[in-house]
């Protein structure tokens, strides 16, 4: 069955049975206060508008049985695998792996590095916990995508012109089909957050397609 979402630059054609969703690192460390995100500088809040859309394109890619898969970007409680100049970017007072209200900032296993409670995983949805803003940049999300035979990529999250950006490049590179749902995508910065849309679906879309939520799950009554 191939379905048409009324997209940009143009219609967005995919097989559900061969399309995942992602969330992308919808965690309380970008998104609530306290965490990684509130360190770096940024007003949290800006990203809260794209929690309620995500939840709703949730529930209707679970009731049509899409694959699911949620992200999240953080490190080992040893910090083995945290390169020395991320960690040490930005001159912070509380830097990545220092205690803070919500525990260890962008470790793994901690509060801050958990999702936000409307968007937790259901049993059965695939976690990816990735070191760097790529989603497949040291991880198995390549191998979990073929091994599914998945084709296509359903993308919402945060933020997005650092990991959601970051993930359709790379996702780009490797063949699949990309489509970034507007709404569902949030920046500490306006004017990044269109300007990042706006890159991916430039040039006859160079890395990917960009539509809205409600435009999505209109098509998955067919489904
Ligand atoms: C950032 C992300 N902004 N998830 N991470 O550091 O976009």
């Amino acid at each position: 069955m191939t379905l048409e979402v009324d997209a940009d630059p143009y219609e967005f054609e995919f097989d559900p049975e061969k399309t995942a969703l992602m969330v992308v690192d919808m965690q309380r460390d970008f998104i609530e206060e306290g965490g990684f995100g509130e360190y770096l500088g940024n007003d949290v809040s800006r990203l809260r508008k794209a929690v309620e859309p995500t939840q709703k394109v949730l529930e209707a890619a679970r009731d049509a049985g899409f694959k699911i898969i949620h992200t999240r970007e953080g490190h080992r409680q040893e910090m083995a695998d945290a390169p020395p100049s991320k960690v040490e970017r930005g001159d912070l007072d509380v830097k990545i792996g220092d205690e803070g209200p919500m525990g260890k900032v962008l470790v793994r296993g901690e509060r801050g590095h958990d999702f936000v409670e409307e968007l937790q995983p259901e049993e059965g949805e695939t976690i990816i916990d990735k070191p760097g803003k790529g989603s497949f940049y040291s991880t198995d999300l390549d191998l979990v995508l073929r091994n599914d035979d998945i084709e296509n990529i359903i993308l919402t999250g945060v933020t997005t012109e650092v990991c959601v950006q970051s993930t359709v490049r790379e996702a780009n590179d490797r063949g699949y089909e990309c489509l970034v749902l507007e709404d569902c995508t949030a920046s500490y910065f306006p004017e990044f957050d269109e300007v990042g849309i706006k890159m991916i679906k430039a040039q006859g879309a160079i890395f990917g397609w960009v539509a809205d939520s409600d435009e999505f799950i209109s098509t998955l009554s067919d489904v």
